[in-house]
């Protein structure tokens, strides 16, 4: 197999998507397609009903990229200016019905301190920054809950991992039913996205790359890095449309659609929105940089425009050229991308009945797995990704599978039985970054992500990660 270029055309790319016959919606003037607004970047969207919390859907969101423990000077506190938001489509039209917002205040107890914080064991200094976040339900202020310190270290902030029940609110007062949580946490995304970063690199299979190096351990370079959360739990007869429980995998109210973004106050006080997340990777794998500026401020009602990028991936193409040992994944006609990640699956995650949409689709009526096949439906687990999204799932090595035709029998089983043509070649099963799972411990109970690393011992960054 002769070395390819990896590098295309954008020309050729944007060709072959109108080859398609699917409208691509037209680039702003001037795109970057680079997101400087660090704050309003949501990191990851998980949304899952946990076995101890069997009637709730726990909804949490990670914001402005992982930091090291030791920045959280700069880097652990909630933009003032931002509005955070959580929305819901419970009808399957790509627009919501439900929308949390979260709107953070900081106040200055000790304006003339120089010290950001007194918490700990100085007892003269009060705390001297203290945000807190409001929490609205389609506007109505439900609730304004502390934001906990970062974890700063054993002087400051004794006892981290067992302070963070006092900062748990119920999230909304007036039926006293579900939490709230806003604070920092363990980054729970794992893998190795630094070598996947390098064309696409599994660094454990490293040896077999178009571009061969040493095969080793795959790292997790995310590892050792805290990160910002906001985690919601709701009662889930608040989150269908007829304010029941459902019970029938098959029916279609039992699917809702969820994603997360963030606006930021414009000229005139307009809101902007600047971001936005439904299902992994899709910004960073399927919209190209020309669109990707248009795509977060974006809605999921009107990603139909984008279908074609779903059906002609170009990252199938890389993936093809970066292991060309491997069978060559499908690159045109992939209406089983479209189906499982933009519409959902039949009988399983299925929302939206025209075009694509962009939501991390949950089915209400699957319960809830004790022991999670970090490959969810492809492992054969029904309540994992693509169906919600717990953060044990290993939505690189899902997403990539998918892509590169390496489905698994019983994905691929699954989707055939509901009219989806899916691929399964045995070889593309080992596509992935040979990292399996997060570096800290999940807590028991909401908001179930590990107790952040401080600042002073940190964590361990790179750390070779489990392969199972
Ligand atoms: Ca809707
Ligand atoms: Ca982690
Ligand atoms: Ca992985």
């Amino acid at each position: 197999m002769t070395r390819r270029s990896l590098a295309r055309p954008a020309t050729v790319l944007l060709a072959a998507a109108l080859g398609a016959g699917v409208a691509v919606p037209v680039a702003a003037q001037t795109p970057d397609g680079l997101l400087q607004d660090r704050a309003a970047q949501v990191g990851d969207l998980y949304a899952w009903i946990s076995p101890d919390q069997a009637g709730s859907v726990t909804i949490v969101t990670t914001w402005g990229g992982a930091h090291a423990p030791s920045e959280w000077a700069t880097q652990a506190w909630f933009d003032p200016d931002l509005t955070y938001w959580i929305k819901v489509d419970n009808d399957g039209d790509g627009s919501a019905e439900i929308t949390w917002s979260f709107t953070f205040t900081t106040r200055l107890d000790a304006p003339d301190s120089i010290w950001p914080t007194g918490f700990g064991q100085l007892p003269s200094t009060p705390p001297t920054v203290i945000q807190e976040v409001n929490v609205r339900r389609d506007d109505v202020l439900l609730i304004t809950s502390q934001v906990p310190p970062p974890n700063i270290g054993p002087r400051t902030t004794p006892g981290y991992a067992s302070m963070v029940a006092n900062y748990l609110s119920i999230l909304d007062p007036n039926s006293s039913t579900g939490r709230v949580f806003a604070g920092q946490r363990d980054d729970p995304m794992f893998g190795d996205l630094g070598a996947l970063g390098d064309l696409l690199t599994n660094r454990s299979r490293a040896n077999t790359h178009v571009v061969p190096t040493k095969k080793a351990k795959a790292q997790d370079t995310r590892s050792g890095m805290d990160t910002l959360a906001i985690a919601i739990q709701v009662p889930i007869g608040e989150l269908t449309a007829d304010g029941t429980v459902p019970s029938d995998v098959s029916a279609p109210g039992s699917t809702i659609g969820i994603w997360a973004g963030a606006s930021r106050s414009g000229p005139g006080g307009d809101l902007v929105q600047v971001s936005r997340v439904g299902a992994p990777f899709i910004e960073q794998w399927f919209i190209p940089y020309g669109y990707k500026d248009a795509w977060r401020a974006g809605d999921p009602s009107t990603d139909a425009d984008y279908e074609g990028w779903y059906l002609q991936p170009e990252l199938a193409s890389l993936l093809d050229q970066a292991y060309p040992k491997l069978p060559t994944p499908r690159t045109t006609d992939r209406t089983d991308l479209a189906q499982v990640l933009g519409r959902g699956i039949p009988g399983l995650t299925q929302t939206a009945t025209e075009g694509v949409a962009d939501q991390l689709r949950l089915n209400l009526a699957v319960p809830p797995t004790k022991k999670p096949n970090r490959l969810g439906v492809m492992g054969g687990d029904l309540a994992g990704y693509p169906n919600g999204r717990r953060p044990t799932d290993d939505v690189v090595d899902i997403t990539l599978r998918m892509v590169g035709d390496g489905y698994g029998a019983s994905f691929a089983e699954l989707l055939g039985a509901v009219g989806v043509t899916a691929v399964d070649t045995r070889a593309a099963r080992t596509l992935g970054d040979g990292c399996a799972r997060n570096d800290a411990k999940a807590i028991k109970d909401f908001p179930y992500l590990g107790t952040p690393w401080d600042g002073v011992k940190g964590g361990r960054t790179h750390k070779v990660c489990p392969a199972k």
